[in-house]
């Protein structure tokens, strides 16, 4: 199997497949639907509001007409994944969580839907950071009585340098007893967004696949290179009677003749 160039370039080059942005809440995110979480799920704790599959579907990918909260629980933490990208520390903030709560003027934190969040920073998940939901103005597109609410989070806030990535995500989501059951989550998307570098292994098997492509010459090119053989299909070569009668009819029995101790790639 031979890899085309283009999507091994895909694989390497941040952006080069040419996602449209999406925008989201008055945020845009350059690499569009790629930006957004890819998994979630339980990692401790109970939820009632929904079930393993709710939490999941709720909280990948860019849609913000659902939401989750605690249920009657007493709260638990959600692990989020992003598996094809991940969030790099660039200028300002580099993830946005977004949750709905009531219409309020934007700008305006709410403080009823406060909740915990830790980004992975290579060798485990630093202390939660409390944080507020704020206002931006922007409707919830399916309950005109609410409204998208955001977090912005940098990832130097978690001892990530700049440059550096993270691809997971965790939420403390809790009952604060403020008046609301807790955040109501419903997506996070990577503002400053890369595809994953390959692992070692992943270089190792494209470099084999691109050697295999470029390197390994078939049977028939050698035969084509060496001038043994004029058709360019393995057909062609079917219809050849035996090897001696192939090169006595190129003429080339003798000198170019593949040594006793060539070996064929097959
Ligand atoms: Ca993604
Ligand atoms: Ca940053
Ligand atoms: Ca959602």
């Amino acid at each position: 199997m031979r890899l085309p160039m283009f999507i091994v370039l895909c694989l390497l080059v941040p952006g080069l497949g040419g996602a449209a942005p999406v925008s989201v809440g008055g945020y845009t995110f350059g690499a569009g639907e790629e930006a957004f979480a890819d998994d979630a799920s339980l990692v401790s704790g109970v939820i009632t509001g929904p079930d393993e599959a709710g939490i999941r579907s709720t909280l990948v990918g860019s849609d913000i007409s659902d939401s989750f909260n605690t249920g009657d629980s007493g709260g638990g933490i959600v692990e989020v994944e992003f598996i094809d990208n991940a969030i790099v520390n660039g200028p300002g903030p580099d993830l946005v969580i977004f949750e709905l709560s009531g219409d309020r003027p934007a700008g305006t934190p709410d403080p009823r839907e406060i909740f915990g969040i830790s980004v992975f920073d290579g060798s485990g998940f630093p202390a939660f950071v409390t944080v507020t939901p704020v206002a931006t103005g922007f409707p919830d597109p399916a309950d005109s009585t609410l409204d998208v609410f955001a977090v912005e989070v940098d990832l130097g806030s978690f001892g990530i340098p700049l440059g550096g990535t993270s691809s997971l995500v965790r939420l403390h989501i809790y009952n604060a007893n403020l008046g609301s059951k807790s955040a109501d989550l419903t997506a996070l998307g990577a503002l400053n967004s890369v595809v994953p570098e390959p692992s070692t292994g992943v270089l190792c098997c494209l470099g084999v696949l691109l050697g295999t492509g470029i390197r390994r010459p078939s049977r028939d090119s050698m035969w084509r290179r060496y001038g043994w053989i004029s058709g360019s299909s393995k057909g062609a070569r079917s219809r050849m009677v035996g090897r001696g009668a192939l090169l006595a009819r190129a003429g080339r029995v003798g000198s170019s003749e593949p040594s006793a101790g060539f070996s064929w790639n097959s």
